[in-house]
């Protein structure tokens, strides 16, 4: 199933979603291991960017080496951009130094995110094996969609930070 998240946003929040978020300037920052997992999160946070009205000129994509690489590139794009979306896959089979890579990444966006007060979607895959990922990257067959909904995360996270300034 494609768009598996599109089910999960409340009609009236993506209403009011789609009158507040096309002013926002979002960064999609994305690993590049695990090419067709990438593909699925991509193109779900791209979908939920252009489903708000976000234009295609707002939005900067920026590929980093590895999950690893995600926090420094988000930090960057968190000085200029409303909200990041960092999105990554790290396989337990695929890397012996697993955990470190996973907690490198997930503390370092916490980091990120909490220091620079700019929203950060949370789309980094963490999988047991290839399956597991497939299962929640948004393409044909996959249960759930974690691009798109990193992407939801960061954009209402964005919406709200605006009403605390
Ligand atoms: C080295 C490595 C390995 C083995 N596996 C993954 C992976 O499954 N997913 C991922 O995003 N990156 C992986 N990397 C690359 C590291 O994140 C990092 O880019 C390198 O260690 C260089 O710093």
């Amino acid at each position: 199933m494609s768009g598996a998240g599109a089910l999960s946003i409340d009609p009236e929040e993506l209403s009011v979603l789609r009158q507040t978020a096309p002013s926002l300037r979002v960064a999609v920052v994305a690993a590049r291991w695990h090419k067709r997992i990438m593909g699925g999160l991509t193109a779900g946070a791209e979908r939920f960017l252009e489903e708000v009205g976000i234009r295609h000129d707002d939005v900067t994509r920026v590929a980093a080496p590895g999950s690893f690489e995600l926090p420094v590139l988000a930090a960057r794009a968190a000085r200029s951009h409303d909200a990041v979306v960092a999105l990554g896959v790290v396989i337990r089979g695929g890397t012996p130094h697993f955990e470190y890579v996973c907690s490198a990444a997930t503390d370092g966006l916490t980091k990120v995110s909490v220091e620079a007060e700019t929203p950060v979607g949370f789309g980094l895959l963490t999988c047991d094996d290839e399956q597991q990922a497939l299962d929640r990257a948004g393409l044909e067959g996959s249960r759930e969609d974690k691009g798109y909904e990193a992407a939801h995360a960061a954009v209402a996270a964005a919406t709200q930070l605006r009403t605390l300034s």
